[in-house]
């Protein structure tokens, strides 16, 4: 079991940063009392093993020097208070015995996350523990909507601040796995990575992830490996639009079909990690499987019902979420070759990370790392159709100068991550500022060079302070 956060908060002492101090100033300004503690949980990047979380396949994230920091002060009166330094989300109050997490058309509002985070930590809590109030103010410089996580970052802030204000220690693996759960009341059937990696990443590693059950090994990244996120400026909220859960059901259908046709109990399968495991078949079996299983065009609603035997409404109780019974048309050869790809793409990119130099030079590791990141742009872009112009655009604009390049995280827009040899670094980000945000209306460039950062911390203030 891994160690709870609690165990070694007591040795974090408050950094002396402007932006704490003026965090810690606003929230006495805003609440009329000093904040107990801070909690920070970072954002990450995710290096390759794109959309496959969710399928039950390892991935290789690693945290991000962009965080969200939550100021907190614990009160007798059992009310939740939610505040932002960006004043453009706006307040929220409620009973902290009512939090529900309500689910509407289009973008959830920010508080949500927070309550998601915070009925996280409420639904495993002991009936013996008596609830506290919070007063919580939120400083984030994770950019929303951007592939690097924000959301998570703030659930996960949300529910370590509510198991410290409440004196209810839980390990960081069951933190990351409850998280996991509780993120999904947004709406979103998302697999885990971005949860695990917020609170298991350790500063100077990547990581190797893998789910059910959870488990995670250190990447020591090649020396000359730097990475270098580039924002596409394209944003799409997940939770506002149907695409992120249509593709985890097109999965489903895919691993349910490949399933009835081998005769398994196929209402038992969710996923096709789960289906690779019940048919004790390797990656590359899987992928020649769904060639042989699926033709190209989408297949029509009628035409899985048949595939699967089933009714409407039988449909939609196994396989689909509340937002994606609309859904007429799914690609399920298309999806299910990305994810056993993807997957193989991602142990050979593990592999190639433990390549000593007796085995292949440094530039080789490198070459062969960076070919994996492209291939697996190409595969979201063309199989798993989550890209965006202006990702690829960024995508084009890197072929001469990085070694390779992605989309990180769920796409639709967001963020690029390239890998780059050092001596490139600065000429690759003078060319895309050239090239590509020079040409933007927008002035918010998100443009950096980033190392592998330390997860989910908790900093104590003295009362004294
Ligand atoms: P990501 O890919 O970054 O996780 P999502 O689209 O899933 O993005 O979630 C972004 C949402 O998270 C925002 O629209 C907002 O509601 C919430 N969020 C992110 N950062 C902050 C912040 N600093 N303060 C308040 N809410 C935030
Ligand atoms: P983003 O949107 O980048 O935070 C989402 C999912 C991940 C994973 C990636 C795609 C959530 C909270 N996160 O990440 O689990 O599926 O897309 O690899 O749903």
């Amino acid at each position: 079991m891994s160690e709870t956060l609690f165990d070694t908060c007591p040795e974090y002492s408050l950094p002396e940063s402007v932006r704490v101090k003026t965090v810690v100033d606003t929230f006495t300004e805003r609440y009329k009392c000093k904040p107990e503690f801070l909690v920070r949980v970072p954002g990450r990047v995710n290096l390759i093993g794109e959309h496959i979380d969710y399928c039950g396949y390892g991935v290789c994230p690693m945290a991000i020097e962009l965080d969200i920091i939550l100021a907190v002060s614990t009160t007798d009166n059992n009310a939740l208070r939610l505040s932002n330094m960006d004043r453009s989300y706006e307040d929220f109050a409620c009973r902290i015995k009512n939090i529900e997490v309500k689910i509407g058309e289009g973008a959830p509002g920010w508080y949500q996350y927070v309550l998601c985070g915070i009925r996280g930590i409420l639904d495993i809590l002991p009936s013996t523990i008596e609830l506290k109030g919070m007063n919580i103010l939120v400083h984030g410089t994770i950019p929303p909507s951007a592939g690097l996580s924000s959301s998570s970052a703030l659930v996960s802030a949300s529910a370590l601040a509510t198991s410290y204000a409440f004196k209810y220690p839980v390990c960081k693996e069951k933190l990351a796995s409850l998280c996991a759960i509780c993120e999904r009341y947004i709406g979103t059937q998302g697999g885990g990575m971005d949860q695990a990696i917020a609170f298991l990443a350790t500063k100077g590693c990547a990581k190797h992830i893998e789910f059910a059950p959870l488990r995670w090994k250190d990447i020591t990244l090649p020396d000359g490996a730097v990475f270098v996120i580039a924002h596409s400026l394209a944003k799409m909220n997940k939770a506002a639009t149907t695409d992120f859960n249509c593709r985890v059901v097109e999965c489903r259908l895919a691993s349910q079909i490949m399933a009835k046709q081998k005769n398994l109990n196929w209402v038992e399968i969710k996923t096709l990690g789960q289906l690779q495991q019940t048919l004790g078949a390797d990656l590359q079996t899987m992928a020649e499987l769904v060639e042989s299983t699926f033709h190209e065009e989408p297949y029509t609603k009628e035409e899985v019902l048949q595939e699967l035997e089933i009714l409407d409404d039988e449909l939609e109780n196994i396989s689909l979420t509340p937002n994606t019974k609309h859904i007429e048309m799914f690609k399920l050869k298309q999806r299910a070759a990305h994810v056993f790809q993807e997957s193989l793409r991602v142990d050979q990119f593990i592999e190639n990370c433990k390549c000593d130099c007796s085995q292949k030079s440094n530039k080789e590791i490198l070459k062969t790392l960076g070919e994996l990141m492209t291939a697996s742009h190409m595969s979201l872009r063309d199989l798993y159709e989550c890209s965006h112009p202006q990702l690829d655009k960024l995508v084009d604009l890197s072929s001469e100068l990085a070694l390779g390049v992605r989309l990180t995280g769920a796409g639709w827009g967001g963020c690029a991550v390239a890998l780059v040899e050092p001596d490139n670094v600065e000429e690759y980000m003078s060319t895309l500022k050239k090239k590509f945000y020079s040409e933007m209306t927008s002035d918010d460039i998100l443009l950096f060079a980033t190392s592998p950062n330390a997860g989910a911390c908790i900093y104590t203030i003295n009362s004294g302070n």
